[in-house]
């Protein structure tokens, strides 16, 4: 038997305060103490019955004691029911009786986490589990044993064993958890470049956009459809500022939710006075942060190009280097989800990286 964790007290603390910002609900890393079930004692009988003199040993062995699993669940996306609820255990199992009856085993307990998620041991620092395909599991604590029953000790020279073992004791562990999301291709960007506007046009998601940096406070997703039958999923995160890595900003921890997409896209204003410098501090923090997100495939581009005079020839003739392109006026977005597309395609598992 399994059973699922579930926990509602975050939605009904967050009832109880009145907030309906679920910004404030996104929960990326936790700590988290498990503990799988120990084993049942085995059982130290003799069978009892009228007319069986001597009839023998009958203790039945222990039930195994419960795992925890971990499991990654799509309809997940933070990890916010593991804030309150910090400490989780499987069932332990029954101890074995007489008539040689085995306990019953305990119940696992199966933990739901998003896609994405990594679980470390925190004493260690081990990684145990990387779950990244959706209902991928992993067993992280495994159950005690159960014990044996004296009926299992019997031997020809010992017909009356009084020895039964006790169950295994289970495993406790004090876990980290730390999300990372699944995406293909991750915005990267000063606050107020435009980045959540994009991903509200070429996709399904709806993001806050205001004029005013640190809009985004936390990672959205967006699945972006081209071709007809091919799609990729596009992460918007955070605005980045120089200096990001000294704590300057909110950006910078958000990072570990590009570290998986397969491509990157550096979205600069076109109105900046240097965009090469500016990408340069884009990328500076990028490699303070890892220096494995600059090895990415990457496309940068202009944004905002509608309000670019058209007299402005300075900044036209900059903007050639870049592809260019507006949210507001649709301007160059087919284009850029083709590249992004083809980009994406050509670096996905298994695709020749011609
Ligand atoms: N004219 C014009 N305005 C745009 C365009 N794209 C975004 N904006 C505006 O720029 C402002 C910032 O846009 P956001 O999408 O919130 O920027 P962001 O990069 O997500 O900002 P943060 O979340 O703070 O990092 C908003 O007022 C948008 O309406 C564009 O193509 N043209
Ligand atoms: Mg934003």
């Amino acid at each position: 038997m399994v059973t699922y964790f579930r926990d509602r007290t975050p939605y009904l603390a967050c009832r109880a305060t009145g907030s309906t910002d679920s910004q404030a609900m996104f929960i990326d890393q936790t700590t988290l103490t498990i503990r799988s079930g120990d084993g049942g004692n085995g059982c130290r009988s003799f069978r009892r019955e009228k007319f069986v003199p001597r009839g023998g040993p009958d203790g039945g062995d222990g039930g195994n004691g419960g795992d925890v699993i971990f499991v990654a669940d799509a309809a997940l996306n933070t990890l916010v029911n593991y804030r309150f609820h910090r400490h989780i255990r499987a069932e332990h199992g029954r101890p074995g009786t007489g008539k040689k009856c085995k306990g019953r085993r305990g119940a696992s307990t199966t933990i739901p986490v998003p896609p994405g998620t990594v679980v470390r041991d925190a004493d260690t620092g081990e990684t145990l589990a990387d779950l990244t395909a959706c209902d991928e599991q992993m067993v992280v604590a495994k159950g005690g044993r159960g014990g044996r029953g004296n009926a299992r000790f019997a031997t020809p020279t010992n017909r009356a064993p009084e020895t039964a073992f006790p169950g295994e004791s289970g495993q406790e562990k004090r876990l980290e958890l730390e999300l990372k999301l699944i995406a293909d291709v991750g915005l990267v960007g000063y606050p107020n470049a435009g980045k959540s506007t994009l991903l509200s046009r070429i996709s399904a998601a709806h993001p806050k956009i205001a004029d005013y940096p640190f809009t985004t406070l936390q990672p959205h997703l967006g699945i972006v459809s081209y071709n007809d039958f091919d799609s990729f999923v596009v992460a918007d995160i955070p605005g980045l500022i120089e200096g990001a890595h000294l704590g300057r900003g909110l950006g910078y921890r958000f990072l570990r939710h590009i570290e998986r997409t397969r491509i990157l896209l550096f979205l600069i204003d076109v109105t900046s006075l240097n965009p090469e410098h500016d990408l340069d501090i884009l990328r500076n923090e990028l490699h303070r942060f890892s220096p494995m997100l600059l090895k990415k495939p990457s496309l940068t581009a202009l944004t905002k190009i509608d309000i670019l005079a058209s007299n402005d020839q300075e900044r036209k003739s900059r903007s050639d280097r870049y592809h260019c392109f507006s949210s507001v006026s649709g301007e160059g977005i087919p284009e850029l989800v083709q590249l992004l597309g083809q980009l994406v395609a050509r670096n996905r598992p298994g695709e020749s990286h011609g």
